[in-house]
């Protein structure tokens, strides 16, 4: 089976060092990777098909008379390099598991410089509970611990089902990644390091933050079992009595620009202290993080909390009380808040949504106690050694921070009037109907389509991760046109429509299959740069480069519970939305940058839900509502 199994040092840990890599060493005793070893590899796809398919996705953004130079340019490289770099890319296809996960996971994120929070990792807002005090937050905190550790089970024991999208089986690996798991800073290129449940040194613990400490908690017991929730409350109460007192936010340096954190890093290690610390912090399960108060306005509260999930509220607030390398934080909030936060590079959505929903269900039932365990071990407080020139460097971040914090702007809306119900009554694609309209409300706002991306999925490949849905086209912007014309009757808008979402659906599905061009595209230009040869101009075309400016970053996440998913844009002028679509209604997290002030969220949130119900109007008394 084990395609899987990359690279792992004699002492069980999973250290990925500028390059991709996943963990097993034993043979499986659930099924979860029953499935593994028959997943088709990811394609390199036909050099002409991407070359023909973007020259498509271009045409909606550009002129006549920028159409036509782009043009020339791709038939140039159809003829060079395109045909060398393909037969590089299929060379690394043939000796490779999967050709993109190593230099995916490098470009999208190791080598990625921005601070991690709003920029690479999203925030998940859980449904609220009815506590508004500590004593009801280190509760709450127990059991979702316990429920984290119940799912933690089906992971450990390889017992979770095996996905499916239709009769195809997915890729699971990521679920050995989510947990365990610690992204640390380098220089020009961090690293990532995930410890195995089926290795010996596998971690029994996780950390718990307050008030900017860090305490290590074993969460099981000297026979193995886990914690009982009785237990794990009396832990978190003393851990909580020991750190009254605000500290200094070491963790504040883990939101810096990573070249500039990786510099305090490696001054940090140097101390024996700090370092035993920082391993203890990589090598735990997770974090859990007990916020402080949040003084706000809680009139829309679950934006409030969408922005702890995703930044921490700065440092006035929760953000020193983070640390955003670690690649889950749970974060349970004073007033009945709580989430979390992930960093990226481990997994997408899907996985850790899964482990959320079950923490939530979990949260919401009644457990019978469960018998405590022996000998639990009392936490232990992690302690720094803060030079001058590490508190200058945590002032330095505090500052960056807060700029990046008050730049935010964020906000959730539900859409409570349709969900999946009413396109699935029209005989369309849900998400190809709610992309249009995301599309569309840009473009009623701003005059001009967006280069808009969408996450689609590779994982019915081995390792795979993902490739853009490129949702604007010629069709898409047809229908725009013709929606904001008045003297467009509303049939020709139901047709023009209809096209669109078939668009859509049909460059999902093609991107499904492996047959996306964005990571091809990326690919191609990689083997360039690796094998010493120039940028293609295909890649230095404005076309390119204004195709791949996506102002749309969105991302379909379903989940059961009403949770909302939010991340940042992903440039400056841009927005991000993240949608939970349900069958009556569907969640919405919008975020933009104040630093330009064309793109303001709540303006959008306004224009999407007029949109959204304008769209279902337009077939109001039509024929098709009668199908
Ligand atoms: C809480 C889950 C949020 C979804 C995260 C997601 O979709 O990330 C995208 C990953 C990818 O490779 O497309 C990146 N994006 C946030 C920039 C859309």
């Amino acid at each position: 089976m084990l395609r899987i199994l990359s690279r792992s040092t004699s002492r069980g840990i999973v250290r990925v060092t500028q390059c991709t890599s996943t963990a097993m060493t034993q043979p499986p005793p659930g099924k979860m990777f029953s499935l593994q070893a028959s997943l088709p590899r990811l394609p390199v796809p036909p050099l002409e098909q991407t070359l023909n398919k973007y020259l498509k996705s271009v045409r909606p953004l550009l002129s006549d008379e920028e159409f036509k130079t782009t043009e020339q340019i791709v038939q140039d490289f159809s003829r060079n390099p395109g045909p060398k770099l393909q037969k590089l890319l299929e060379y690394k296809a043939n000796q490779e598991e999967n050709w993109l996960s190593d230099w995916w996971m490098k470009t999208a994120y190791l080598e990625f410089r921005s601070p991690v929070p709003v920029n690479v990792s999203p925030g998940i807002v859980f449904p609220r509970q009815s506590y508004r005090d500590k004593e009801g937050q280190l509760r709450f905190a127990s059991k979702l611990i316990a429920g984290v550790l119940d799912f933690k089970v089906m992971i450990d024991t390889q017992n979770l089902p095996v996905e499916h999208m239709g009769k195809k089986p997915l890729c699971m690996t990521q679920y050995y990644k989510i947990l365990s798991a610690c992204r640390t800073p380098g220089k020009k290129c961090d690293s990532w390091a995930c410890y195995p449940p089926n290795e010996s040194n596998a971690p029994k613990h996780i950390i718990v933050a307050h008030n900017n400490q860090f305490f290590s908690l074993d969460v099981y017991g000297a026979d193995g079992r886990p914690l009982s929730e009785a237990q794990i409350y009396r832990q978190l109460k003393s851990l909580v009595q020991e750190s009254a007192q605000v500290a200094t936010p070491v963790g504040l340096l883990t939101t810096e620009n990573r070249s500039t954190w990786a510099k305090a890093y490696s001054e940090l290690v140097n101390d024996q202290e700090n370092s035993a610390s920082l391993r203890k912090i990589n090598h735990s399960i997770c974090l859990v993080c007990l916020d402080n108060n949040l003084p706000q306005d809680m009139s829309d509260e679950r934006s409030v909390a969408a922005q702890q999930m995703l930044h921490g509220g700065g440092d006035s607030l929760n953000s020193g009380n983070r640390w955003f390398d670690k690649t889950i934080q749970f974060v349970v909030g004073r007033e009945g808040i709580s989430g979390l936060t992930y960093e990226h590079t481990s997994a997408e959505g899907p996985p850790v949504v899964m482990l959320l929903d079950h923490v939530v269900k979990y949260c919401s039932e009644n457990h019978s106690p469960g018998s405590d365990t022996p000998a639990p071990a009392t936490p232990t407080k992690l302690t720094f050694n803060l030079s001058k020139n590490i508190k200058e460097m945590i002032d330095t971040a505090r500052t960056h921070l807060d700029v990046l914090v008050d730049d935010v702007d964020l906000n959730v809306f539900v859409f409570k009037d349709y969900g999946k119900n009413f396109p699935k009554s029209q005989k369309m694609s849900p998400d190809s109907f709610l992309q249009n309209a995301i599309q569309l409300a840009y473009y009623r706002i701003h005059n001009e389509p967006a280069p808009h991306y969408e996450t689609g999925t590779l994982r019915m490949f081995h390792l795979g991760r993902t490739d853009t849905i490129r949702s604007c086209s010629e069709a898409s912007l047809e229908f725009c046109k013709a929606f904001v014309n008045s003297n467009t009757p509303k049939e020709r808008k139901v047709e023009l429509l209809r096209n669109a979402v078939q668009a859509h659906k049909s460059y999902t599905n093609e991107v499904i299959q492996g047959n996306g061009i964005d990571r091809h595209l990326l690919g191609l230009k990689l083997a360039a740069i690796k094998n010493g040869m120039n940028v293609p101009d295909l890649h230095m075309d404005m076309a390119y480069t204004l195709s791949t400016h996506f102002r749309m970053s969105t991302s379909q996440v379903p989940a059961h519970s009403d949770s909302v998913l939010v991340f940042g844009p992903v440039v400056p002028d841009g927005y991000g939305v993240c949608y939970n679509p349900q069958e009556t209604q569907v969640h919405f997290g919008v975020s933009a940058f104040n630093i330009t002030p064309e793109t303001n969220s709540k303006n959008y949130i306004n224009m999407l839900r007029n949109t959204l119900l304008e769209m279902r109007d337009l077939f109001q008394g039509s024929m098709q509502s009668k199908l």
